[in-house]
């Protein structure tokens, strides 16, 4: 059996690493050089790299693990489908078991009339199914030239180029020829780095109005959707003022344009319900989901429709689809996911233990000299890093030197937490027990207060 172990020393990998793979959103020449973490295995809430080390996951991975690692039903499920059915298609007049019983469950768990899903690999081509689905639906109902998706600045959407000029990254628009056209972005709802002298409710409502603002500039006639994470996430978990969901639902209701809510981080858990819409209290049209839909042991997304939106596209031949779209060992390991949050009640688990206990130690940070804000919903939290908090000051040096030297604390300490730019973010597993996070708080508090020591040191704690 081809078994792919760890059978070499941690350097000779690393070498092998650098040689001859190619990592995602990284400067590759300098990884080669620092050298690749090997992570070798994993269970529960806890990596192990090729040293021994054991370390705290809080990121579920990239967000994805929800149910934790080293759940062996997933494991066996996926045999089982392997051995049964491997693989088929669902294009040409065919379905199979998996992919039925899976859209079956999700049609039971998604809110309201969402009813019926496409299926896609992951989040990105989830998203890029969705800018073909809303504007072949405004052609079927006579209105092409509602061709325009307005997005916000910062969001994240995947990588791909049609989910990247969703997304609203500055980095990634910056290489590539991106965004395509007809995506229109606004401002986003980060009070702590953009709210200026308004207070957080007056800069929500504002914020949420650039949506209205944009409709008519566009032309309503012109837009097609907006779409939004209820929470962003690799944008640095900013959580928008209570102000501005429930007005940017009154503008969508006002306005003939389809709401797609990015769940891809939202979804399943995270916040506290099955779905972030039903936190936030709002009604998409479309849900994209991904990640924990199989909690990450198996990739596969989807676009989740409203029946309105799914008999308007099932009038026409939607000339669209991935090889892997309801791929059967896929959908049988998210059916599996799916299961086993529901029959242990993970869901209720973040609700009533997990997002309460982690909410009190999280926000508790803020006693630290050096964070200025923390914000978390449910199991998705942020800390911004700040030399000077009465103003929100952002540091001297670049965006993310501070934050380099946080994440590399962490590490140090055995414990994931990822920077994006000064702030730090969280999205651990959902199974955490207060144990857990009695560690992993422990583990952060160590981290900050030794990049504290060291910012001072290098003489980084001026503000901008
Ligand atoms: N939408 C959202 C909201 C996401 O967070 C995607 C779509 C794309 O999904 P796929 O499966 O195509 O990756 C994501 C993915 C980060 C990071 O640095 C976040 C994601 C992916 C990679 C890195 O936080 N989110």
């Amino acid at each position: 059996m081809n078994m792919i172990t760890n059978h070499m020393p941690t350097a000779a990998l690393q070498a092998l690493d650098a040689a001859h793979h190619v990592h995602p959103f990284s400067a590759n020449t300098a990884l080669g050089q620092e050298g690749a973490r090997v992570i070798t295995r994993a269970r529960g809430v806890t990596l192990t790299d090729s040293d021994g080390n054991e370390i705290l996951d809080a990121m579920a991975g990239l967000w994805c693990v929800n149910i934790g690692y080293g759940r062996d039903e997933l494991a066996e499920v996926a045999a089982r489908q392997m051995r049964e059915l491997p693989y088929y298609n669902t294009f040409f007049k065919t379905t199979h078991v998996p992919v039925i019983a899976l859209s079956q469950k999700l049609a039971e768990l998604a809110p309201g009339d969402l009813n019926h899903t496409f299926f896609a690999a992951g989040g990105s081509d989830a998203n890029d199914t969705n800018i073909r689905l809303v504007r072949t639906y405004w052609q079927t109902k006579g209105k092409p030239g509602k061709d325009v998706i307005i997005s916000r600045k910062n969001a994240y959407h995947g990588s791909s180029v049609g989910s990247a000029s969703l997304g609203g990254m500055a980095a990634m628009h910056a290489q590539g020829g991106i965004p395509i056209p007809n995506i229109h972005h606004i401002g986003q709802p980060n009070w702590w780095a953009e709210g200026g002298d308004m207070d957080p409710g007056e800069f929500g409502l504002a914020r949420a109005r650039e949506l209205e603002e944009a409709i008519l500039e566009l032309g309503e006639d012109r837009v097609a959707a907006f779409i939004a994470e209820p929470v962003q996430g690799a944008g640095g978990v900013i959580v928008a003022p209570d102000t501005y969901w429930p007005e940017i639902q009154r503008i969508c209701d006002k306005y003939e344009i389809l709401l797609i809510a990015d769940e891809v981080i939202c979804g399943f858990g995270r916040t506290g319900n099955w779905f972030g819409s039903q936190t936030l209290n709002i009604r998409p049209d479309i849900m994209t989901v991904a990640k924990g839909l199989s909690s990450g042991y198996a990739p596969i997304g989807g676009s989740i429709l409203s029946d309105e939106v799914a008999e308007v596209i099932s009038s026409t031949d939607f000339n669209h689809g991935y090889t892997y779209s309801g791929h059967p060992v896929a959908a049988a390991v998210a059916l599996e996911n799916l299961r086993i949050l529901e029959e242990e009640k993970i869901v209720e688990h973040v609700r009533d233990v997990a997002a309460p206990y982690l909410k009190a130690k999280w926000e508790a940070l803020v006693d630290h000299p050096l964070i200025g804000e923390a914000k978390i919903v449910g199991m998705m939290g942020s800390v911004a890093m700040t030399p000077h908090k009465e103003s929100r000051a952002a540091f001297a040096a670049p965006a993310g030197t501070v934050g380099q030297i946080a994440r590399d604390r962490c590490f140090a300490n055995n414990l994931v937490m990822r920077h994006v730019g000064d702030r730090m973010i969280i999205s651990p597993p959902l199974v955490m027990t207060p144990g857990d996070i009695d560690t992993l708080i422990a583990r952060a508090t160590k981290a900050l207060d030794e990049t504290h020591a060291i910012a001072k040191d290098q003489g980084l704690m001026d503000p901008a």
